[in-house]
């Protein structure tokens, strides 16, 4: 089994899925993710696109649904909800749907829509996705993260790096590309200091100035939610 690390969908490449791709984007689309179906959503369907959005959940009862839209770290206007894992209490998801589109998470789900096996991984579910990993033990392995508009984004490589450190330390996975080894350096480096490298990283330096520090702090814990969201439809994520 070969692991490869993509830092951003851009700079993956053009012709080619593997067997498995983890989409990461700690702050905040796969954290929400994670934390909107452990709650007990019954469903979350990503959209890039807000028009798409809101076509596909028109065709839902308005009683079983939730629109949650984020652009620039923002709510988008008249949607019920943003992009803030900490809005995802059991009272308000449990038994809707929840439609999601924000600026990079639900884009880099979209790169990978077809392949054989999608997940939602964040450093909140690292070791969940791990398990799920050494399981099944696909072939190929992308770790992907989202960036920022198609830039690098620090909280993504080092939940990739989290997530290699412990795959290639078992037998069955080897090192696909020099940015998996990037990546757990960078993991090995910040491991105890989390919190601190997210509120260093410039998305996490644009959500403290939104006010988001909660949320930062939540999106840097490790190993706290034991779920694997994983692609059910094109785009749709549930619980595995
Ligand atoms: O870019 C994204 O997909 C979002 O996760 C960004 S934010 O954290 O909601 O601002």
């Amino acid at each position: 089994m070969e692991v490869f690390v993509y830092h951003t969908p851009e700079l993956t490449p053009a012709d080619t899925l593997p067997d498995c791709a983890v989409v990461i984007d700690v702050l905040r689309a796969t954290s929400t993710i994670a934390t909107a179906l452990k709650v007990g959503t019954c469903a979350v369907q990503t959209f890039s696109s807000l028009t798409d959005l809101v076509n596909a959940s028109q065709q839902w009862p308005a009683s079983q649904r939730l629109l949650a839209g984020e652009r620039g770290g923002a709510k988008v206007e008249g949607y019920d909800l943003g992009n803030s894992p900490l809005d995802c209490t059991p009272e308000l998801m449990a038994g809707k749907r929840l439609f999601l589109s924000t600026t990079n998470g639900t884009r880099a789900l979209q790169r990978v829509t077809e392949a054989k096996t999608v997940l939602a991984g964040a450093l909140i579910n690292r070791q969940a996705i791990v398990n799920y990993l050494l399981d099944h033990q696909p072939q190929t392995l992308w770790l992907l993260g989202s960036g920022w508009e198609g830039g690098y984004s620090l909280e993504d490589t080092v939940c990739a790096g989290a997530i290699a450190s412990l795959l290639t330390q078992t037998a069955s996975y080897q090192v696909g590309n020099d940015e998996v080894i990037a990546a757990i350096a960078l993991y090995q480096q910040w491991q105890d200091r989390l919190g601190e490298l997210l509120q260093q990283a410039s998305h996490g330096q644009r959500l403290l100035r939104l006010g988001c520090n909660q949320d930062l702090h939540y999106c840097a814990s490790l190993d706290i939610l034991d779920i694997v969201p994983m692609q059910m439809g094109p785009g749709l994520m549930m619980t595995f």
